[in-house]
């Protein structure tokens, strides 16, 4: 595997799962592959869990880990060809690549959507120029439009956690104080498309996310209708995709919260959600404390679907 953006990325995807499931039984049996080799992961914005569980990942392999926090202690970037580098921005994007490139093995990239134009997010300039410039296999610790670790993660999760052979899933927008990307819904609505549930999208109107993650979703504007029968609940956050509101906040409408009478509607479904989640927002104390809550098992598998990916790019080495 020379680069993970996306689902397509895994192949088949019950063979993935199945991998990471054997990973979890015994996850330092592949310690080998990682001798002297080094992973580094390079963070445009924070982390607590993709930070952790990823550099944890690199070691379960045997690999040594470098973190670089290109907002604390590197240079500030310059990312667009032709600019006059007379600002605050010290560095070209063209050379630290390459050189980052030189020191390692593989390369992990968080760069989140900017929101300041929709064209650069979606083409996911930053991170498609460490694939093209670095010259080592680069995989997404969540960039401007996905985020296929976290989703990888999820999909493991319904399958430990489910208890028919097709599960319900609704992926529900709540209401949050600041604009937050769509990386995580679209990168989950991309897995559950090709994963056997039977996937529902909820959100209010005017938050439709891009067609090209949504595909044949069923798409439900009434929250309490979509979740009807559910077995998963998966609540996230996100800002507006369509023009002319790309990155704009449209309602902060708290009855789309996931509190305990939303989850009365379902089968009494498990609680998800990527975290950090910001609680009596997203999600009552009730809910995200009861025993439906999974939401510590999903962050737990962080490291297992981090693991799956960096060993099979080890493999390709
Ligand atoms: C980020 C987001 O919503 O994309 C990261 C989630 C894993 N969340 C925040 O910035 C709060
Ligand atoms: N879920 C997730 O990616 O969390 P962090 O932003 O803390 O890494």
């Amino acid at each position: 595997m020379r680069t993970y953006t996306n689902v397509k990325d895994l192949g088949d995807l019950n063979a993935a799962v199945k991998e990471a499931l054997e990973i979890k039984k015994n996850r330092y049996a592949y310690k080998h592959l990682g001798e002297n080799k080094t992973l580094l992961m390079v963070f445009f914005n924070s982390s607590l869990r993709t930070r952790l569980s990823t550099q944890k990942a690199g070691m379960n392999l045997g690999m040594n880990t470098m973190v670089l926090d290109i907002n604390q202690g590197a240079w500030k970037l310059e990312t667009e060809r032709g600019v006059i580098m007379d600002g605050d921005k010290s560095e070209h994007i063209l050379e630290a690549i390459p050189v980052m490139g030189s020191y390692c093995d593989i390369i992990g990239v968080r760069a989140f959507a900017q929101f300041e134009n929709k064209e650069d997010d979606y083409q996911e300039k930053i991170l498609n120029q460490f694939i093209k410039y670095s010259g080592k296999p680069v995989f997404s610790m969540e960039a401007a439009t996905g985020h296929p670790l976290q989703a990888f993660a999820d999909l493991i999760t319904i399958e430990e956690y489910k208890k028919s052979a097709r599960p319900k899933v609704v992926m529900t927008w709540a209401p949050h104080p600041k604009a937050l990307p769509q990386a995580v819904p679209n990168s989950f609505a991309d897995f559950m498309n090709e994963a056997d549930v039977d996937f529902v999208i909820t959100h209010p109107e005017g938050y439709d996310l891009d067609t090209k993650f949504v595909r044949g979703a069923r798409v439900e504007y009434n929250q309490d209708k979509a979740l009807e029968g559910a077995d998963f609940v998966y609540a996230k956050n996100w800002a507006a995709y369509t023009d002319p509101n790309y990155g704009k906040i449209l309602s902060k409408d708290m009855s789309w919260t996931v509190t305990t009478q939303k989850m009365a509607l379902t089968n009494n479904a498990y609680f998800m959600h990527c975290l950090p989640v910001r609680r009596n927002m997203i999600v009552s104390d009730d809910v995200i404390e009861s025993p439906q809550s999974i939401v510590i098992p999903e962050a737990t598998n962080r490291e297992i679907s981090a693991q799956t990916v960096i060993k099979r790019m080890l493999e390709s080495l």
